[in-house]
């Protein structure tokens, strides 16, 4: 069915609504999770307004500061860090934050806790930010069934197939907001006018296979021999390479397109780049809601128990198919 001939069918829904109906298909829901999505979106409208105006508004360039990667600091990856822990603590709905730009965890004091551990990377692709190419934010929501005690770092420190939703929201041409809760992945673009996310993506499911290869070839010559060998089984079928930079704004494509995007290990990060918590797991429940897949180079990515808040993964995720493919070439690694 066209998009549009989809969309033709779809009322007129925002984010807030969409959510609220989604609750209320489990009589049991405390209203909880809904409070909290809404939290995150208000934070997703406050960055994107920043992002939008950061050259203006000098907010490009350093903040003269480094986050405990060791990497410098951007003053929009400050601001929308800033803002994404005052959106989490106001909603009254959170134990546990863990940001890409925080050492430790976040553990809120009583009388503000609520049930949830949200894990976010409150603006994913620095290195684009001063040339307004897009970035984003991803962010994973794991929940805590024993009332009322302090949180601990072992609430998130849990496998991803235990996080109840997960999404990231685009800074781009447009403000497009992508969730899934487990039944499926939903789009939504923010209309500045109206202030609202509106959903434009229902059911969002990605292509079977693809024609697109996302991965930063300047680190081929570092490679193991899958890896490269996959690579080269692209370009052998002249597949096209796509590669922004930006973790979001690739893996948006690829979920829209369809094909493969890839941060795989190498000599220089054996542990691969990408984190963890707060990159792949996400993004990895994203991809499986959609129909894709999610792979560590070892197993399917969201069975990986992280022992570290930090902690990097090798990842490779996209269409079925692309990541079958993939996946078979380490087996036959693993096997020789
Ligand atoms: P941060 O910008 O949040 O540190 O994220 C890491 C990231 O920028 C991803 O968005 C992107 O996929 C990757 O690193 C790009 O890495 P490289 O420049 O090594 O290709």
């Amino acid at each position: 069915m066209e998009h549009s001939d989809q969309l033709k069918n779809t009322d007129l829904m925002t984010l807030t609504r969409f959510i609220l109906n989604e609750q209320h298909k489990y009589p049991e829901a405390t209203g909880d999770l809904t409070i909290l999505l809404n939290h995150i979106a208000l934070g997703c409208k406050f960055v994107q307004s920043a992002v939008n105006k950061a050259g203006l508004a000098k907010l490009i360039g350093l903040a003269g500061e480094q986050n405990v990667q060791g990497e410098d600091q951007k003053k929009l990856d400050v601001l929308s860090n800033d803002v994404f822990i005052k959106a989490l603590t106001s909603s009254g709905r959170t134990r546990v934050l863990v940001s890409e730009e925080n050492e430790d965890a976040i553990l809120i004091e009583k009388g503000k806790r609520g049930r949830y551990c949200v894990v976010f990377d409150p603006l994913d692709g620095s290195s684009n930010i001063d040339c307004a190419v897009a970035v984003g934010t991803i962010f994973g929501i794991y929940q805590v069934t024993e009332p009322e005690r302090e949180g601990k770092i072992e609430d998130v420190l849990q496998p991803g197939t235990k996080m109840v939703s997960a999404g990231y929201c685009m800074y781009g041409s447009s403000c497009e907001l992508v969730l899934t809760t487990g039944e499926g992945v939903t789009g939504f673009t923010l209309d500045p006018s109206l202030g609202e996310f509106i959903l434009t993506r229902a059911n969002i499911k990605i292509p079977k296979a693809g024609k697109i290869y996302s991965v930063n070839q300047g680190n081929a010559v570092n490679w193991d021999a899958p890896t490269t060998a996959y690579v080269e089984a692209c370009q052998k079928k002249t597949k096209s390479l796509r590669y922004i930079g930006s973790m979001v704004a690739d893996v948006h494509r690829t979920l829209l397109y369809g094909g493969i995007f890839l941060y795989p290990a190498d000599k220089k990060s054996p542990s691969g780049k990408l984190r963890v918590l707060y990159e792949c797991f996400p993004m990895a429940f994203i991809m499986e809601q959609a129909g894709g897949q999610a792979f560590t180079g070892k197993g399917r990515m969201l069975e990986l128990v992280p022992t570290k808040l930090h902690e990097r993964s090798p990842i490779f995720l996209g269409s079925y198919d692309d990541v079958e493919d993939v996946k078979k070439l380490y087996a036959e690694k693993a096997s020789s």
